[in-house]
């Protein structure tokens, strides 16, 4: 940090980028597409990025992670550049960031905790706070752990307890776990109210819609669009960390619950993504998901394939008839594309929906799907035997009366449609009634 500024604002830090090209890892993305995004993720934490690079990594130095030639290489560039950080776009070990830092003279951020900053600032609720402030501790433990192991090879195993080091890091780890436990009481205790606010909602037997997609797809952009509200969006990975919700009509005129959510990134932090779950839950009680996605990036088939990974680890069930694909920016793409992707979108299992969330084309059509998918449940009979009253009056309100049919006795039978949640909500609240399929 520089001592000259006298602004009252944090003074800008100078970073420089490297990405570290690890041959022969198993990745469909080129380094230069990940040293950009290594480049927006340092941006999005206000660096100042003035050199970026791709460091080829034939070997691994398990102390400094390059070699030593690439060491100097990079520290000479650090000097040029005046960089206040050097922003390594890959996992270091505690050790190798120790050794990074001494050899550059300078700050040193993995990707885990440049993601791990990102989230802290981002985070507005307490919810969101709680659960950012759990993963960089649970990170930090994980570290202390292996720097505790390394310590302990390094004495040779001569077993003699309380050294200095030691002593120091039983210490951090003993109080690193005493902060979790408190925060997982608080967390625990903020996510009781919004359990019962969501079990609220649920008595509205609306349909709900969750957003989900690589960070910067659009999905605050298409949410926007869609429920004309006003989310931050804007040109910078993790715009969104707390999940919104909006109400919003289908084109038959019913309403459904849609929710903006937290941006996915290959590799993300485990830690993260644990401490992100119960957030998710939106997504993962989803009636219906729209998987956003930018296609006019030439990474979108990557970017994809890290969103159902990280998904899939949450638990998220992705079946076909559940799960939307979104392919938005359609206004990005050069006229002659357009119709080749219009093309793949249509052989999609179901087929994707081509959107732009900036012009509003296709958002018609996407609604539409949206609709179709949450109407798929067929038709039920229901006979509610005399006295029932509530229970006819509850269908009425709830679902679309097909048929009526009135028994002498005061008994009503009626053909209804329902969403699925207003069905299962309807057989708890009235159990003297009984449903046959129609
Ligand atoms: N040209 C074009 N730009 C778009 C479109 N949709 C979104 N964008 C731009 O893409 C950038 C990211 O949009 P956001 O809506 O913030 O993306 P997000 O998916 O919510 O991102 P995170 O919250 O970071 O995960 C913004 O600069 C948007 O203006 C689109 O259809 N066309
Ligand atoms: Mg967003």
């Amino acid at each position: 940090m520089s001592s000259k500024s006298i602004d009252r604002e944090a003074p800008v830090q100078v970073a420089l980028v490297i990405h570290p090209d690890r041959e022969g890892r198993a990745s469909s993305r080129d380094a230069e597409a990940r040293l950009e995004e290594a480049v927006g993720l340092a941006q999005a934490l206000d660096l100042e990025v003035r050199e970026m690079v791709v460091a080829p990594l034939r070997r691994l130095t398990p102390a400094t992670l390059f070699g030593k030639g690439k060491v100097e290489e990079i520290g000479d560039l650090a000097r040029q550049t005046e960089a206040d950080v050097v922003v390594v776009d890959d996992a270091l070990t505690p050790v190798q960031q120790r050794n990074l830092e001494k050899a550059w003279d300078c700050k040193v951020i993995d990707r885990t905790g440049l993601i791990l900053e990102i989230f802290a600032r981002r985070a507005r609720t307490r919810e969101g706070r709680l659960q950012v402030e759990l993963a960089r501790l649970t990170y930090e433990r994980s570290r202390l752990v292996r720097t505790w192991t390394h310590l302990e090879r390094q004495r040779g195993g001569f077993g003699v307890m309380g050294g200095p080091g030691e002593t120091q890091i039983e210490t951090d780890r003993r109080l690193i776990a005493e902060k979790i436990a408190k925060l997982k009481k608080e967390l625990v205790e903020v996510r009781r109210t919004r359990t019962l606010q969501r079990s609220a909602r649920r008595r509205v037997p609306f349909p709900t819609v969750a957003l989900v997609g690589y960070t910067n797809a659009g999905k605050s952009t298409l949410f926007n669009r869609l429920t004309e509200a006003e989310v931050v969006a804007e040109d910078m990975l993790f715009a969104t960390l707390d999940p919104t919700l909006r109400s919003l009509k289908l084109p038959d005129g019913r309403p459904a619950i849609l929710s903006d959510t937290v941006g996915f990134i290959s590799d993300l932090p485990h830690e993260l993504v644990e401490a992100f779950r119960a957030t998710l839950e939106e997504v993962r009680e989803a009636d219906v998901i729209l998987h956003v996605r930018d296609i006019a990036s030439e990474e979108s088939d990557a970017q994809a394939g890290d969103v159902r990974e990280v998904l899939e680890r949450l638990g998220v069930d992705m079946d076909e008839r559940r799960v939307l694909e979104v392919w938005n920016k359609m206004d990005v793409l050069a006229p002659e594309d357009r119709e080749s992707v219009a093309g793949d979108a249509r052989r999609g299992h179901p087929p994707a929906i081509l959107v732009s969330a900036v012009t509003g084309e296709g958002c018609e059509a996407l609604l539409k799907a949206v609709s179709s998918l949450v109407d798929e449940a067929p038709p039920v009979d229901v006979y509610a035997p005399a006295g029932e009253g509530a229970a006819i009056a509850w269908l009425y309100r709830n679902g679309r009366v097909l048929e009526r049919n009135e028994g002498k006795d005061g008994s009503v039978r009626l053909a209804v449609s329902l969403s699925a949640q207003a069905l299962g909500q309807f057989e708890q609240l009235f159990p003297q009634a009984e449903v046959r399929a129609h």
